[in-house]
C-alpha cells in the first residue's frame, strides 16, 4: 500500500471526524483543594458558546457543544440555548444531567434508598430528555456519582435493581432517535463501591434500559493498565458502544489533555473503531466528545489542542492498511503486524492535517492564529466584572 493511498484514506477519515466540546471546559474549575479562576474563563452560557465557536473556527472539526443541564440550562428553557447555538454557528451536542451536586444526592441519585430522592433524580432526567428533544440533540449522557464509602453501608443488589428500574423508566420517555448513554467509572466520589463501576455493569444496564441505550467510554474512567481498546472492540462487536468522553490520565480521573500522557492508547482505540467500520462498510455512529476541565492551561487553547490531537490520532489510525494487517495476522507474522501499527503511529500526519484545514479555509497553524487574534485578552477584559463570582467544579 502506498503512502499516497494511506494519505487519501486519512484525508477521507478527517472529513467524517467531528469532536464535541464540553461547555464546562470553558468555565472556571479547580481541584478538591482549591479553585483556580482564570481571567478569560466563561461565566455565562453565551460566553461558553462564544469560546467553543473559537475552537471550531480555528480547528474546523468541533461543531457541537455539550451542555450540562444544571450549569447551562438552570431554568429548563431550551429557546435561549437554541438561539445562542444558531448565532455562534454551533450545534448543541449531548445533554448531561447533573445527579451529583445537590445535597440530596450525597447517598446517590437513581440508586438511592429513599423514594423522594429517586423521584427528584428521575424528574431531572425526564426534564433533560425533554430539553434534548426540544434542542434536537442526539443523546442524553448519564453519569452517576452513586456509590458508597464503607462496606456494609449499601445494599449493592438493591441499588442495582433500583438503578435498572430508573433507566428503564428514562428510556420509556425517549423520543425516536434520541439515545441514552450510560457512563461508568470505577471510583470517585465514592471510594468503596460505585454503582456503575465498569463497562460490564454499564452494558448490562444499557441492555436492560432498552434499544436506544448505549455505553459511553470515558477514557479516564479505568484502572491503570486496563486495555481500553479491547473494551471498545467488545462493545462494538455487541453494537453497544455509543461514544466517548476523551481525556488523558496518569493516575486516576485526571482530566489531562487527550494524548498528553499516552497518545498511543487513543490511537489503538481509533484503530479498533476504523477496523470495525471497514469490516461493516458503515460508520459506527459514535459520538466523540471531550470531557476535560483544564484548571491551569488557558481553556480555549487547551480545547483547540485537544481537538487537533484527536484529529491527528484519528488520521494516523486511518493510515493503517487493514488488508495488509489482516494478512500478517493470518500468517502469524507478529513483528510485521505490530510494525504496521507502530509505523502508522510514528508517521507525522501534521502536514496532512494542515492541508485538510487549508482546504476548508482554516488556518494551517490554528494555535498561532488564535493567539494572534487577541480573543483571549479581549475576553479577559470584557469578563473582569465576573471575577468575584463563584466557580463551578467539573
Ligand atoms: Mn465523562
Amino acid at each position: 500500500m502506498t503512502t499516497k493511498l494511506a494519505d487519501e484514506r486519512a484525508l477521507a477519515a478527517l472529513d467524517r471526524f467531528e469532536i464535541e466540546l464540553p461547555s464546562w471546559g470553558f468555565a472556571d474549575t479547580g481541584t478538591r483543594f482549591g479553585k483556580y479562576p482564570q481571567p478569560a474563563a466563561a461565566h455565562t452560557l453565551e460566553e461558553k458558546f462564544a469560546d467553543a465557536a473559537q475552537v471550531h473556527v480555528y480547528g474546523g472539526c468541533a461543531p457541537r457543544l455539550a451542555l450540562h443541564a444544571l450549569w447551562d440550562l438552570p431554568g429548563g428553557e431550551a429557546a435561549p440555548a437554541r438561539a445562542l447555538a444558531e448565532s455562534y454557528g454551533l450545534r448543541i451536542g449531548s445533554i448531561h444531567p447533573n445527579l451529583f451536586q445537590e445535597i440530596e444526592y450525597k447517598h446517590g441519585s437513581l440508586a438511592n434508598e429513599q423514594d423522594a430522592v429517586r423521584a427528584k433524580a428521575q424528574a431531572h432526567v425526564a426534564d433533560c430528555i425533554r430539553l434534548a428533544r426540544e434542542l434536537q440533540c442526539r443523546e442524553v449522557s448519564l453519569w452517576l456519582a452513586d456509590g458508597s464509602n464503607y462496606p456494609g453501608a449499601a445494599d449493592i443488589r438493591g441499588r442495582r435493581k433500583r438503578l435498572e428500574a430508573a433507566l428503564r423508566a428514562a428510556h420509556a420517555a425517549l423520543p425516536p432517535g434520541l439515545r441514552l448513554l450510560v457512563e461508568y467509572k470505577p471510583f470517585e466520589p465514592a471510594f468503596y463501591h460505585t454503582d456503575i463501576a465498569d463497562w460490564g455493569m454499564a452494558l448490562l444496564l444499557a441492555r436492560a434500559a432498552g434499544p436506544q441505550a448505549r455505553v459511553l467510554v470515558d477514557t479516564g474512567h479505568h484502572y491503570p493498565g486496563q486495555n481500553i481498546e479491547q473494551i471498545v472492540a467488545w462493545l462494538l462487536a455487541e453494537d453497544m458502544l455509543g461514544g466517548f468522553h476523551f481525556n488523558d490520565r496518569r493516575y486516576a480521573d485526571d482530566d489531562l489533555t487527550l494524548g498528553s500522557i499516552d497518545p498511543y492508547q487513543i490511537f489503538r482505540i481509533f484503530v479498533e473503531i476504523q477496523a470495525w467500520e471497514a469490516e461493516n462498510g458503515r460508520p459506527a455512529g459514535l459520538s466523540y466528545m471531550i470531557d476535560q476541565s483544564h484548571n491551569l492551561k488557558p481553556k480555549i487553547e487547551a480545547m483547540l489542542i485537544t481537538a487537533l490531537r484527536a484529529q491527528e490520532l484519528w488520521a494516523k489510525a486511518a493510515r493503517v492498511d487493514a488488508a495488509a494487517l489482516a494478512a500478517h495476522r493470518a500468517a502469524q507474522r507478529l513483528v510485521d503486524a505490530e510494525e504496521m501499527l507502530q509505523a502508522a503511529f510514528w508517521d507525522d500526519v501534521r502536514p496532512l492535517a494542515r492541508r485538510w484545514r487549508e482546504a476548508r479555509g482554516c488556518p494551517a497553524d490554528p494555535l498561532a492564529a488564535f493567539r494572534a487574534s487577541g480573543y483571549a485578552e479581549k475576553a479577559a477584559a470584557a469578563r473582569a466584572h465576573h471575577r468575584s463570582a463563584g466557580a463551578s467544579y467539573a
